[in-house]
């Protein structure tokens, strides 16, 4: 059964999108859009910890940023003038259970990637989810990697409408 073995380290092989983890979902959006990305925890700090609180923050380029709402959960802006610089969530999630952290946000209209530093504390611990990904070494394995968004063209995502009869007005 020589095959299915290649097949499997092609498998392992090829890059793991982080199921656990704190990661930006969707980790892809139009570049200039209003899009709302939610910060997903897979689990505390350590096996049976509790997450407390999420501090994330925004990146300079991000244009507004509005977090939504959680009940059980209290929302802290941090702010230079208008603008969110970061959102800070604290309430309970348990170890054995996931959570979305969303913010609606006017991105870049820049392509690129756009990485936002993540604190997570817990009851016992901290995670800093701060590392960034170097572009020179790609498939590189983090250990506790920055949530990031790649900014797609606008025209990349979505292919323009062909004219279709009777539909121009
Ligand atoms: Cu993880």
């Amino acid at each position: 059964m020589k095959a299915p073995l290649i097949i499997l380290l092609a498998l392992l092989a090829a890059p793991v999108p982080a199921l656990a983890h704190v990661v930006a979902a969707p980790g892809e959006a139009k570049a200039g859009s209003y899009s709302a990305i939610a910060f997903r925890v897979g689990h505390a700090c350590a096996a049976g910890d509790t997450t407390l609180k999420l501090r994330v923050e925004i990146p300079d380029t991000v244009v507004s940023a509005r977090p939504q709402p959680k009940p059980g959960w209290t929302i802290d802006i941090e702010k230079d003038g208008e603008k969110a610089t970061a959102v800070t969530w604290t309430g309970r999630l348990p170890d054995d259970q996931f959570d979305d952290f969303a913010l609606l946000m006017k991105l870049p209209s820049q392509p690129g990637n756009l990485v936002f530093p993540v604190i997570q504390s817990c009851e016992k611990g901290e995670s800093q989810w701060t590392e960034i990904p170097d572009p020179d070494r790609p498939g590189e394995k983090l250990t506790r990697p920055a949530p990031t968004v790649r900014l797609i063209p606008a025209a990349e995502q979505t292919p323009p409408m062909p004219d279709m009869p009777g539909m121009k007005h």
